[in-house]
């Protein structure tokens, strides 16, 4: 057990984002993958783990319930938010993209949660990460499109993985991304050079208006997006951060970045909650009143 006098509210010197109080409560998307016939709301664990252990958050999984999800009460609750990857990719229908290619895997309850998920978030400036899927979703919601397969475009690289590799080698090092002088990574990280994972067909093709640039691969693909009119910290990237974030000082900067960002949400819920029960208190009784 933690002793009392052990509190932190700041970055531990590992990178690592820790506070025995106040932990923020960090939304992680799931996605409805159907499993013994049955609809289950998942995500992987190593998303969870880049929350609890990486930003110092309470993982909280939110169900691809769609509209049936109350957005403003959700994020209301929330003090960050984790979009995740996925095997799915998101239909090309939210972006009036070409038809998928046959047997791609979409996942339509997830991008029913999480393109309305993503634009009420950030109305309500909530510090957000996007990976991979998650990058992609933040471009469509804001009124970006995507390509579907980066690797046939001419000039691009192949940015995929080799399903016959071990697990550790398809996440492995697989290119170096630039990182652009005065945005949010530049700070965090530093302007030029850092080798990232790579797995991906899809990419961003339009900017949505309202995301800058951060890092580009080089083959130009835009790897890495923030959101610049965000008040908070709301950052999306086309690589797996949460992969071994623990060996990889980076990732957990970014990591524990979020979590700060987080905590500093959650600390002014903590000043509002009095108000936060008044509400709930009068929504409580108009719904006794129906
Ligand atoms: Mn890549």
């Amino acid at each position: 057990m933690r002793m009392a006098g052990s509190h932190s509210d700041t970055v531990a010197s590992d990178g690592v984002a820790t506070s025995d109080s106040g932990r923020p409560v960090v939304g992680i998307t799931a996605c409805c993958r159907w499993l013994s016939d049955m609809p289950y709301h998942v995500a992987g664990g190593r998303y969870v783990r880049a929350v609890s252990d990486g930003a110092g958050g309470v993982p909280l999984l939110i169900p691809a319930l769609g509209r049936d999800l109350d957005l403003d009460r959700l994020v209301a609750r929330l003090d960050g938010l984790l979009v995740t990857g996925s095997p799915s990719n998101v239909s090309p229908d939210h972006y009036g993209g070409e038809p998928s290619e046959p047997g791609t895997l979409h996942d339509p309850d997830r991008d029913a949660t999480t393109l309305p998920l993503i634009r009420a978030a950030l109305a309500a400036g909530l510090p957000l990460l996007g990976i991979c899927r998650g990058l992609q979703e933040l471009n469509v919601a804001l009124g970006g499109t995507l390509h579907q397969r980066v690797h046939e475009l001419p000039g691009k690289h192949d940015h995929r993985w080799n399903e016959a590799d071990p697990i550790d080698v398809q996440y492995g090092p697989a290119h170096p991304v630039r990182i652009l002088e005065g945005g949010v990574l530049a700070r965090l990280l530093g302007v030029g050079e850092t080798v990232v994972n790579s797995l991906h067909w899809q990419g961003i093709d339009r900017l949505a208006a309202g995301l800058r640039v951060e890092a580009q691969a080089p083959d130009d693909l835009i790897e890495a997006v923030s959101v610049t009119a965000a008040p908070a910290f709301a950052v999306a990237v086309q690589w797996h951060p949460e992969w071994g974030f623990r060996e990889n000082p980076a990732s957990r900067t970014l990591l524990a970045a979020f979590g700060v960002a987080a905590r500093t949400r959650a600390s002014h819920r903590a000043r509002t909650s009095g108000q936060d029960a008044a509400t709930d208190q009068s929504l409580g009784q108009r719904q006794g009143d129906r």
